[in-house]
C-alpha cells in the first residue's frame, strides 16, 4: 500500500531529520501549531520544551557546534523576535540553525484580518524580514514548493554553513505536498560546497609553490574548519604535513591542544605563550585557514600584525594572498587537496609552552580565580566539552591548556551574555561521547538560569559552575569601579536547580579550597547533573589601566594642546 502523502509541515521535519538531527528546540504557538504537532508526532525527532525563545536559539546554536546543525521552531512575531539574538548568533559562529515558523494563514492575510501577534497594521511579511536577516537563506513554502525549496534551503544553509529562515502559514503548513518527496541523508555524507576544478588546481599549485618556498610555515585552524566539518580532514593535513599550528581564540578547542605539533593560542599581544606572536608573525608563510576573524578578543585588540604578503587565506569559497584571489572554491577541497600534495615541511617552535595552570591554594583557602581554574582544568578529560560563557571567565579559559580530546566553546564574536547556559543545553544533548562542562557568571547565568529546569525535565547530566561574585565583574575589568548597575541582585544560586524540579542533582555552594576539591570529587563521581555555586571575591574584578581601555574603545578623544 502506498504511504500517505505528507503534508507540507510532515515533510519539512522529516526531510530535516534525514539529516540526523534528533532534537528540536523551541516554544509551542498557535501559528506553529502545525510545526509543533508534526514534530512531536515525528518519531525520529524529540521536542525540547525550552523555557523561552531565545534559550531554544541558544541551545540550538549549542547543537549545531557539536552535530553540525540543528533545529529550532517557534511562533509568528512574539516567538521569532525573542529567538533573534541567538539566531543572530549563531550566524556569527557559521551554523546552519533550521529556524521554522509557523504564520497566520494565506485566508486570514487576503482577508487583511488583524491578528494577535502583529501590529495591528494588516502586514504580514514585516518580522520576516527581520529574521532572514539572521539567515544566509529563507523561504515561504507552499504545498507545491515545498520538495524544491527544502533542498535548495538545506544545501544553501550547509554550503554557507549559517541559519535558514523556514516559514509556513497554518493553512497550506496542513495540505500535502505535491511532487516526488525526497529522501536525504545524514549530514555526514551530504556534500556541501563544490569547487571550479580548474579554480581548484591553480589555486592548490599556488599554495604549494609558496610552502615549497618557504622554511618556516604555520598553519592558523579557525572556527570555520569545525563549521565545515573538517577537523579530522584538518588533524589529517597535519599528520601528513606535520606543520606547526596555533589557534585563535574563535579557534579554540577546533584541534587537539596535545598534537606536538601544537604552539599556543595566537591573539597578538595577548598571545599564549607570550614568544607565540613573535613566531607566527615572523614565519615565512601563514597559512590562514578557515580565514582569522581580526575582532578586538580574537586578535589581542587588534596587535596582530600578520605580514598581508605572507598569510595565504583559505577562506570560505576563495583563496588569497594580497591581490591574488582564486574563487569558486570549497575549503574542504582545497584542504584535502592540499593534504594529497604536501610534504613534511620544517617545524617551528615557541621556547616556552603552553603550559598547565600552577595547582594552588590550601583547603581552608577562600576560593578565588587563582585557585579555581587549575582544578577546573584538572577536572577534564577526553570526551568534555567546555563551555565557558562571555565574561571574566573568557580571560582564564581562553589561555587554559586543554587535554586531549575536550572540546572549547564559546561566543567570542557575538558575545551575548546568558548564552552559555542554554548552549550547554543543545550541546550535552549532541555530545553522546563526554561530559559537558559549563562555566558563566553570575550575572551572565541570571539571563538565561530559568533553562535549568529544562535540563531537568530532559534528565541531562551538565556540570555548571556559578562564579558568584555578585557583579557583573568584567565590566568593571573594561570600565571602573563603583557603577551600581554593575552589581546583581543576590540570588541563591544552588537552590536554583531544586526549585526547578531538577530532582537528583548535586547542588553545592562552595567557599574554600577544601569545599571545592570535595565537590569536583563529587561531580567527578556523581551519576548526574551537578551544579556547584564557587564564591568569589568581588574584589578580583579591577579596572585595566586607561591606556589599555582607551586603545579597546578607541574613544580616545584628542584634545587641542
Ligand atoms: C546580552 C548582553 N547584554 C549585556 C552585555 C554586556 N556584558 C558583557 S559581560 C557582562 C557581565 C558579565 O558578568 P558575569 O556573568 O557576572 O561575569 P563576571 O565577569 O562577573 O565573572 C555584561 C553585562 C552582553 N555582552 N550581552
Ligand atoms: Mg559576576
Amino acid at each position: 500500500m502506498a504511504s500517505k502523502t505528507p503534508t507540507v509541515v510532515e515533510y519539512v521535519v522529516n526531510r530535516l531529520a534525514d539529516l540526523g538531527i534528533d532534537r528540536v528546540f523551541g516554544v509551542p504557538g498557535d501559528y506553529a501549531f502545525p510545526f509543533d504537532d508534526a514534530i512531536e508526532k515525528c518519531s525520529r525527532l524529540q521536542w525540547i520544551a525550552c523555557a523561552n525563545e531565545l534559550n531554544a536559539a541558544y541551545a540550538a546554536d549549542g547543537y549545531a557546534r557539536i552535530y553540525g546543525a540543528s533545529i529550532l521552531s517557534t511562533t509568528y512575531g512574539v516567538g521569532e523576535l525573542s529567538a533573534i539574538n541567538g539566531v543572530m548568533g549563531a550566524k556569527s559562529q557559521r551554523l546552519p540553525v533550521f529556524f521554522l515558523v509557523g504564520s497566520p494563514s494565506t485566508q486570514i492575510q487576503r482577508q487583511g484580518l488583524v491578528t494577535h501577534h502583529t501590529l495591528g497594521d494588516g502586514i504580514f511579511n514585516n518580522f520576516q524580514a527581520i529574521s532572514a536577516s539572521a539567515c544566509c537563506v529563507s523561504t515561504n513554502l507552499t504545498p507545491d514548493n515545498v520538495i524544491d525549496e527544502m533542498e535548495r534551503v538545506i544545501r544553501e544553509a550547509l554550503r554557507q554553513s549559517e541559519p535558514a529562515y523556514i516559514i509556513v502559514p497554518m493553512d497550506l503548513a496542513l495540505m500535502p505536498v505535491i511532487g516526488n518527496p525526497v529522501k536525504g541523508s545524514p549530514l555526514a555524507s551530504v556534500g556541501r560546497a563544490k569547487s571550479d576544478p580548474a579554480s581548484l588546481d591553480a589555486a592548490l599549485n599556488f599554495i604549494m609553490n609558496k610552502v615549497d618556498g618557504a622554511k618556516q610555515i604555520v598553519a592558523l585552524p579557525s572556527n570555520l574548519v569545525a563549521s565545515y566539518g573538517l577537523k579530522d580532514q584538518f588533524i589529517e593535513f597535519l599528520n601528513k604535513s606535520q606543520m606547526a599550528y596555533a589557534t585563535p581564540p574563535m579557534g579554540k578547542g577546533v584541534i587537539s591542544e596535545s598534537h606536538p605539533s601544537y604552539l599556543g593560542v595566537y591573539s597578538g599581544v595577548t598571545s599564549t605563550p607570550k614568544d607565540l606572536k613573535a613566531v607566527v608573525e615572523g614565519a615565512d608563510l601563514v597559512l590562514d585557514i578557515g580565514g582569522l576573524i581580526p575582532e578586538d578578543i580574537n586578535t589581542g585588540n587588534w596587535t596582530n600584525q600578520l605580514n598581508p604578503d605572507k598569510t595565504i587565506v583559505l577562506g570560505d569559497h576563495f583563496v588569497k594572498l594580497g591581490g591574488t584571489i582564486f574563487t569558486g572554491l570549497a575549503l574542504a577541497d582545497v584542504l584535502s587537496g592540499l593534504t594529497q600534495r604536501i610534504k613534511p615541511v620544517g617545524g617551528l617552535h615557541t621556547t616556552e609552552k603552553l603550559a598547565k595552570f600552577p595547582m594552588v591554594g590550601a583547603p581552608g583557602d577562600a576560593t578565588c580565580s587563582a585557585n579555581f581554574y587549575p582544578r577546573l582544568q584538572n577536572m577534564l578529560r577526553a570526551g568534555d566539552v567546555l563551555v565557558a560563557e562571555t565574561g571574566t571567565c573568557m580571560l582564564y579559559t581562553t589561555p587554559m591548556l586543554l587535554p586531549e580530546g575536550v572540546g572549547f566553546q564559546a561566543q567570542a564574536l557575538w558575545g551575548s551574555i546568558g548564552w552559555a547556559t542554554p548552549a550547554a543545553e543543545g550541546i550535552c544533548m549532541a555530545n553522546k561521547i563526554g561530559r559537558t562542562i559549563v562555566v558563566t557568571g553570575d550575572g551572565s547565568h541570571q539571563l538565561t538560569a530559568n533553562e535549568i529546569g529544562t535540563m531537568g525535565r530532559y534528565g541531562i547530566k551538565p556540570i555548571i559552575f556559578v562564579l558568584n561574585n555578585a557583579l557583573y565583574g568584567v565590566e568593571i575589568v573594561v570600565s571602573e569601579t563603583g557603577w551600581k548597575y554593575d552589581d546583581l541582585a543576590k540570588w541563591n544560586y544552588a537552590q536554583i536547580p531544586g526549585a526547578m524540579g531538577c530532582s537528583n542533582w548535586f547542588c553545592v555552594k562552595v567557599s574554600t579550597v577544601a569545599e571545592l576539591d570535595a565537590a569536583i570529587d563529587k561531580a567527578n563521581s556523581y551519576d548526574g547533573a551537578s551544579y556547584i555555586e564557587v564564591m568569589i571575591p568581588a574584589s578580583e574584578s579591577q579596572p585595566v589601566p586607561a591606556s589599555l581601555q582607551n586603545h579597546v574603545y578607541k574613544a580616545n578623544i584628542p584634545t587641542a594642546s
